[in-house]
């Protein structure tokens, strides 16, 4: 009979263990909140309940040396393309050798978060070697923006972009070293989302709201850098046609969903209120009239409100944050216990975040490579079905995952 009882009080206890004063879910982040009067929406918003998997992977370095690597992308026939912040791309064979820097890009600001961002290719690169990318644009007056460009790749001993055109100027230019974004992904229908960020400063931040500003948007564009025609503002008088969907603050992480072809995205909050948002045509995403999180002086933002009727509610939050920079839907053959999962780079954390998800609803979170001691900047699929993680350091590197 004691026993009984020492076994209940054990299961009661551990439960409590898992939630907190006010039901909440403790989650697998022992940190407390920034900002602890700030309720979800919905069970299960933030702090998910810990889900560790029993897949048992190595830690491969495939390239080593890269100076604070951006983004990634895999070339057919096995190389990579890899952006080093300071404003060098390379390729990366097959044995992890990187190349001399590839010539023809235009010059980038490489201060603060600024620099060469991400790489992608045409969805129809084979047939014509485009490949985009997206980067901070030196201005006139010490001002920048976000800008994309697209070039015709030609690989060899000394790799270069030909034809280079910039399709997209973020506007307006702004004096700011931060909040560039930004993640490129292509829509099954072809058309090139851009992810932005707000430029942080006071100015820039208000614009989120601003539909005549490109700052805080997420934009929709032919690979040509044309407006597509059923964007939800063209037509609409002192409204940017570009636009996609606004209120965001700055978004560094970016996919489509594997089975709905929507776009998903993670986007950085202040202290506290990093969130996953599936941007929808012409919604609003209430930054900075409503969020998760408080300046990072320990101010509140705006009426330090979370909710407001027009604005939509993240699928997920985080408080305190990851940083979120790359993400993935993980599909391939290796990780089966793993399909269907949302892979994250946690950059302020140091780790890789792994969500499980029934539909849009977030059911558990594991924290992988926690010994890590890297920013992880972006997470990618290769096309062997292996999880490739690169590091943003000085001596950063390209891993991947893969079953032992
Ligand atoms: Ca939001």
């Amino acid at each position: 009979m004691r026993v009984r009882w020492f076994v209940a009080a054990l299961v009661i206890l551990s439960l409590a263990a898992q939630h907190d004063a006010a039901g909440q879910n403790a989650g697998v982040d022992p940190r407390p909140p920034n900002a602890p009067n700030h309720k979800p929406a919905f069970v299960g918003q933030t702090r998910a309940p810990e889900q560790k998997s029993s897949v048992v992977f190595n830690v491969v370095t495939v390239a080593a040396g890269i100076e604070n690597g951006w983004g990634m992308t895999f070339l057919p026939g096995g190389k990579m393309l890899v952006t080093e912040k300071p404003g060098r791309l390379r390729v990366v064979d097959a044995k992890g050798t990187l190349s001399a820097p590839v010539t023809g890009l235009p010059a980038v600001d490489a201060q603060g978060q600024g620099g060469l961002l991400d790489i992608s290719l045409h969805p129809d690169y084979a047939s014509n070697q485009l490949i985009y990318w997206s980067y901070a644009e030196p201005r006139e007056n010490d001002m920048n923006n976000t800008a994309v460009a697209r070039g015709r790749f030609v690989d060899g001993a000394a790799p270069r972009v030909e034809n280079v055109q910039v399709i997209y100027h973020q506007a307006p230019s702004m004096v700011s070293r931060l909040h560039f974004g930004s993640r490129l992904v292509w829509g099954r229908d072809g058309t090139l989302f851009i992810t932005q960020g707000e430029r942080s400063i006071v100015e820039g931040r208000m614009q989120a709201q601003k539909m005549d500003s490109l700052l805080g948007k997420i934009v929709r564009l032919n690979a040509d850098g044309s407006v597509p025609k059923d964007n939800p503002f063209v037509g609409k008088e002192g409204v940017r046609p570009e636009i996609w969907s606004y209120g965001h603050r700055n978004l560094q992480a970016a996919t489509l969903h594997p089975t709905t072809g929507e776009l998903w995205e993670v986007e950085h909050g202040p202290r506290g209120g990093d969130e996953i948002n599936i941007p929808r045509k012409g919604h609003d995403y209430g930054w900075p009239t409503i969020g998760y999180g408080i300046e990072y002086n320990g101010n509140l933002i705006g009426g330090d409100i979370t909710a407001q009727s027009g604005m939509e509610q993240p699928v997920y939050y985080w408080d305190p944050v990851i940083g979120p920079s790359g993400m993935m839907f993980y599909t391939g053959k290796l990780f089966p216990a793993w399909n269907g999962n949302l892979f994250i780079g946690g950059h302020a954390t140091n780790d890789l975040v792994r969500l499980t998800l029934n539909g849009e609803r977030v059911t558990g979170e594991e924290r992988l490579l926690t010994d890590l001691k890297e920013r992880v900047r972006d997470v990618r699929q290769g096309p062997d079905g292996a999880i490739y993680v690169l590091t943003d350091m000085a001596q950063g590197r390209i891993l991947k995952l893969v079953p032992r």
